[in-house]
């Protein structure tokens, strides 16, 4: 304990201080002693309905749901049987529970649930000064399963605590200021009993605040509505949909507290499960299976605490250049020349294109690693030709193998099961489903055996087609059964006593059942954790065979996916909202550690129109991850199917996305390398760009911003999301900001907007995507072509936005685009970019250059010899008049 004058001085554990904790219930301020909690409690086997005054008495939004069941029909009896407090709701608010928890709930006795646990191991670790770790476990955890990741390196280090927070049992308090009365709570996990049997984990905490990100993956705002939301987690093959659970599965929150300090959390569980905001504010987190193991990290910045919870789970990947490209793709070219045909068709029009993709229809009867031969007679030859312009050829591939074809006649499947590769059911025999190819088998990816075979098929493909990169697709995995041909066994893993509110009601729905077994453990565990583990088995195999920077995009997505893929947001419809709604999905999965994200360009499902894709590819043209995609009965949507002046719009959005390659390229390395977003609310800039630190939001207007958003910290991108419109309103943040096509022109006039936090109405005709730099910012950029093969030989331009004392800042990352680790390796080159009090022209007054392995004989600037130092790998040019 610390004592700071009167301040509250809540317990401090030291690091790795262990507490047996009694059962289930931690109330402050003093928990029950051991005694009397772990001995049965006989008045609690008796229901006893706590007293109605008492429960009248709970505010709406703290009450703790008692009865999550699905669908559940809650009588008074029902309720009352759990000892909870049952309140019909007279205000026809949406759901507000009827049967929540009293406020001194005395025990905890739910008849359905059994596999009680009667003593828990808190476990509580301070890793480093912005990261705590708590485990609650039971002593005989080797029951459970616990999840391994991989980059987990730092995990248990003891550290020199230089900033501490103070833990009581279960409620954090930041120490923000000198000021004792400065302790913000941000976590307060007494607010609801905490649940920890077999198949039951629940625990609740309060909020700092209703500012709640990330939960992926949902199809919503990037800022999560509090009123009663249910996010439930269990990988799902269905196009996105709201309040239902999607693809992906990432337990991990930011929330921003009052004042603008950030702080996340993060539930290290891969079981399904429901994560509850409600607007006390607060969240319950529910899950069926494994430990409650989480980690808080603690700011005070948003992007410091991604920084932060990216250190645990693993930082993205550093794409091959060519991955921020414009790809493009359709289900339904029907034939490779057809795919060829678009692609010389763009290249007629003059419009960039790295990445030429094909669907299933490239399958010959959708068996994975086949192509048709005669519908696609050509791809081998297509592959050559995109190779031969230095574009790229990537082909989706689906986990399903199948196991109807006549033996010695399908290697995958036939060496599959000699290998022992494939997910069995409970009684140890392959589980069959069904994909597109009819039935399948399921590679069991959690096992090491399961990737040399990958390995070896892709490798025997490449022979026939040299493809570039993979999409990893159908990967929840998605089944068109429920379970099995065989159905699956009836047991508490296919029905636990409870089911989170999963889409379908059961686990097996649209996939494998529960009770498969895997190698590692089963499905049950392991179910929302397929796509990574096929993303990991795909990133190796690729980087075996090409011996450069692996390029895959995964639909399931798991914490530590960027170390191994991108994504994109799945299968869209060409409507309007879905491309408002995509901003979101891109700015939340930034935050999930995935920055190589996009949605399908003009919309995958139904018809687009001309207007819709063209805004669509000006908005696209700034995902991260830039593709458009069409499904098998729309028309097509390639940029060179349009009008000459939509075409024109488009070709001039994607220009403009190859001419900030420099920048972007150097954005991902900062994901990559520090574990930065790459897209970014407008809240992750603070307010004053020389506050001391620490550097926080403060201006709430921005706090729920997702129909903009920004590229790093300089450049603010501002679509049209509505049709019919040529003008559209923009939020700008307190500053100056400079429009980009002013500067870029270097245009005298004025140019520059100062703002103290407004919306702006800008002029936005169908041709133009409004972009304004941020006072203060340098971005590079470059001539553009119709490869960034080759634009990336152009030589440098350098945008400038000065801030009004004349000073900028800007960077650049660069080194050859594909090889292997060449950040670890120092085959790169750091540029930074400084101005400093300009007055009336423009200089560049000293520049340095990190990462230079030895001490080069001599620098030019503007072809003239320079003076420069030499220290420490850095190249300095002082000032030079
Ligand atoms: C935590 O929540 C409980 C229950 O609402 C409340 O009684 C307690 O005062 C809170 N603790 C703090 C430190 O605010
Ligand atoms: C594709 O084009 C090639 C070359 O023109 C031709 O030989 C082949 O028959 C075509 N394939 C199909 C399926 O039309
Ligand atoms: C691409 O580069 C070539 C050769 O320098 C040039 O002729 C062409 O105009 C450039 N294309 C674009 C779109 O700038
Ligand atoms: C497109 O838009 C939403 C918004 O992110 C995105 O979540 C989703 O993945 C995409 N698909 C559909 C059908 O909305």
């Amino acid at each position: 304990p610390e004592q700071t004058n009167s301040c509250p001085a809540p317990t401090r554990l030291a690091p790795g201080d262990s507490v047996l904790a009694p059962l289930l219930l931690l109330h402050p301020p003093t928990p029950p002693a051991l005694s009397s909690c772990c001995q049965p409690d006989e008045s609690s086997a008796r229901p006893s309905a706590p007293p109605t005054e008492a429960c009248s008495a709970v505010p709406e939004p703290w009450r703790f749901d008692c009865y999550p069941e699905r669908g559940a029909i809650v009588s008074r009896d029902m309720c009352e049987s759990r000892n909870c407090c049952y309140v019909p709701q007279h205000t026809g608010q949406d759901g507000v529970p009827w049967c929540f928890y009293p406020p001194d709930y005395p025990s905890y006795s739910l008849d359905v649930l059994s596999g009680d646990i009667m003593n828990l191991q808190l476990e509580v670790f301070e890793e480093t000064d912005t990261r705590l770790h708590v485990k609650v476990r039971a002593e005989y955890a080797n029951v459970l399963f616990l999840i391994p990741l991989q980059s987990l390196t730092l995990r248990g280090c003891s550290c020199i605590l230089s900033n501490p927070v103070y833990f009581g049992l279960f409620v954090i308090y930041r120490r923000s200021a000198l000021i004792c009365i400065t302790y913000i709570l941000f976590l307060n996990t007494t607010v609801a009993p905490l649940f920890f049997a077999d198949q039951f984990l629940q625990l609740s905490s309060s909020l700092p605040s209703q500012y709640v990100y990330g939960l992926g993956e949902h199809r919503s705002t990037f800022q999560h509505d509090v009123q009663w939301n249910t996010l439930t987690m269990w990988a799902r093959d269905v196009p996105p949909t709201e309040k239902t659970n999607l693809y992906g599965v990432h337990p991990f929150y930011l929330a921003l507290e009052e004042g603008g300090h950030a702080h996340g959390f993060f539930l290290l569980n891969s079981n399904a499960m429901d994560v509850v905001l409600q607007p006390a504010p607060a969240v319950t987190w529910r899950t069926i299976g494994g430990i409650l193991d989480f980690y808080v990290f603690l700011g005070p910045e948003p992007a410091a605490v991604v920084q932060q919870y990216l250190e645990v789970v693993g930082r993205p990947a550093m794409p091959i250049y060519w991955a921020l490209g414009y790809h493009l793709c359709r289900w339904g070219y029907q034939t490779s020349n057809a795919t060829w045909e678009v692609v010389t068709s763009m290249r007629n029009y003059g419009i960039p294109q790295d990445v030429q993709w094909n669907d299933i229809d490239y399958m010959d009867k959708f068996l994975d690693f086949t192509y048709d031969p005669v519908h696609f007679d050509s791809l081998p030859e297509l592959v050559k030709d995109l190779h031969a312009h230095d574009q790229r050829y990537v082909m989706i591939l689906d986990p399903g193998i199948s196991s109807t074809q006549p033996q010695g006649e399908y290697w995958p499947y036939d060496e599959g099961l000699r290998r022992g590769v494939f997910i069995k059911d409970a009684h140890g025999n392959t589980l069959i489903g069904k994909v597109w190819p009819g039935l399948t088998a399921y590679p069991d990816f959690s096992d090491e055996a399961t990737h040399e075979w990958w390995f070896e098929n892709l490798q025997r493909f490449y022979k026939k087609v040299p493809f570039d990169g993979l999409w990893i697709d159908m990967n929840e995995p998605s089944n068109f059964l429920d379970g099995s041909t065989n159905g699956c066994p009836s047991n508490n893993i296919e029905d636990p006593p409870y089911t989170p509110g999963v889409l379908g009601g059961l686990l097996r729905s649209k996939t494998v059942c529960a009770s498969a077994q895997q190698k590692l453990s089963s499905h049950y565990n392991l179910h929302s954790l397929y796509g990574l583990h096929e993303a990991k088995a795909t990133a190796s195999a690729l980087t075996r065979l090409l011996g450069k920077r692996p390029f895959v995009i995964s639909r399931s997505s798991f914490p530590s996916q960027g170390q191994y893929s991108g994504h994109w947001l799945g299968d869209n419809r060409s409507q309007w909202k879905d491309m408002v709604a995509s901003i979101a999905g891109i700015l939340s999965f930034n935050v999930l550690g995935l920055p190589l994200v996009g949605a399908d360009i003009c919309g995958f499902s139904e018809q687009t129109d001309e207007e819709l894709c063209v805004r669509w590819s000006q908005l696209g043209a700034f995902y991260p991850f830039s593709r458009n995609h069409n499904a098998l009965d729309s028309k097509a949507q390639d940029p060179s199917v349009f009008s000459p002046s939509a075409r024109a719009a488009m070709r001039e959005a994607l220009l403009l996305r190859y001419s900030l390659y420099p920048l972007l390229y150097t954005l991902f390395h900062h994901a990559h390398a520090h574990g930065h977003t790459v897209a970014r609310p407008l809240f992750w800039m603070p307010l004053f760009t020389f506050s001391p630190r620490p550097q926080v939001p403060q201006d709430p207007l921005t706090y729920g911003i997702d129909r903009q958003f920004l590229w790093g910290r300089g450049l603010l991108v501002t679509p049209v999301l509505l049709p019919g419109a040529d003008s559209v309103e923009g939020y700008f943040p307190a500053g100056r900001w400079y429009d980009y096509y002013k500067v870029r022109e270097q245009s005298p006039l004025f140019v520059c907007i100062i703002s103290l936090g407004k919306n702006i109405l800008l002029s936005a005709p169908l041709d133009k995507i409004n972009l304004h730099l941020r006072e203060g910012s340098i971005i590079p950029t470059q001539r553009p072509n119709l490869t960034l093969w080759v634009s990336s030989g152009q030589p440098l331009h350098l945008l400038t936005a000065l801030r009004e004392d004349g000073s900028a800042a800007g960077e650049l990352f660069w080194d050859d685009g594909e090889s292997l680790d060449t950040y670890e390796n120092l085959q790169y080159a750091y540029v930074l970019f400084t101005v400093e009090q300009v007055a009336s022209y423009i200089t560049v007054e000293s520049a340095s250059f990190y990462g230079v392995q030895s001490r080069p004989e001599q620098v030019q600037v503007n072809g003239q010899e320079a003076a420069f130092t030499y220290k420490d790998n850095k190249v300095h040019i002082p000032e030079n008049k």
